[in-house]
């Protein structure tokens, strides 16, 4: 059986939401982020990414991992492509060309979208810090998300999802990584279609089945 590494809150988000499409079974080991313990390094500490036992299986020291048939992987949107083509259409591709397609989003999520939706989540959704400098690194961030948002709206638009017409797991990437940003509305107001298939991803049943384990979680 698929072995995830990695709690729900954290971008094994987006692995168990794509296991939760495509109806795949896994067994999920909740490593924590070391960062959000008190003392990783205590002896009774939560298994967590600086554990050493980790460590063995991930030497980046990150979340998340999975094993599959033998395979150990890590790189989250490479994960999902992995399970992807593995599992095949709908949610996978029918061929080379939506294969290429799919990387090709995902490639773009993590470069041009996460970075600065990182920021925006970390410094203003979750208001963990309100400086005079932190609002300019908000607006800053937002302001270079204004361009990759409006390509990725403009393509919703004309097309209703990212790839072939139909929900697949470049939507998936794309959306948890969007997710980041969605708490900034100033940003989000300004792309329709792009939040109508934000809510639209959200409202599935492999989103919701995610999101309420995720909240089950101690934050
Ligand atoms: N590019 C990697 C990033 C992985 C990553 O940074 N994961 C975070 C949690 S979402 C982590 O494990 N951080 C470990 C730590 O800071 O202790 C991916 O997409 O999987």
């Amino acid at each position: 059986m698929l072995v995830i590494h990695g709690v729900t809150r954290s971008r094994a988000s987006r692995i168990i939401w794509l296991c939760n499409e495509i109806g795949l079974p896994f067994r999920q080991v909740p490593v924590i982020q070391a960062y959000r313990l008190a003392d990783p390094d205590a002896p009774d500490a939560a298994l967590n990414t600086r554990s050493p036992a980790f460590l063995k299986l991930s030497p980046s020291g990150a979340i998340p991992v999975i094993e599959d048939d033998g395979l150990v992987m890590s790189e989250s949107y490479a994960i999902n492509h992995y399970l992807a083509r593995k599992h095949g259409a709908p949610f996978g591709p029918v061929d080379a060309a939506e294969d290429a397609l799919m990387m090709q989003w995902s490639f773009y999520a993590a470069t041009a979208v996460e970075p600065d939706a990182l920021t925006l989540l970390f410094l203003h959704a979750r208001g963990q810090s309100q400086s005079g400098e932190d609002q300019v690194l908000v607006a800053n961030a937002a302001e270079r998300l204004v361009r990759p948002f409006k390509v990725i709206d403009d393509h919703l638009a004309r097309h209703g999802h990212l790839v072939g017409g139909r929900f697949t797991v470049a939507d998936i990437n794309m959306a948890e990584t969007i997710r980041y940003a969605q708490g900034y509305g100033p940003l989000m107001e300004e792309f329709p279609a792009l939040r109508q298939w934000l809510a639209d991803a959200q409202g599935r049943a492999g989103f919701q089945k995610m999101w309420q384990a995720r909240l089950a979680e101690p934050e």
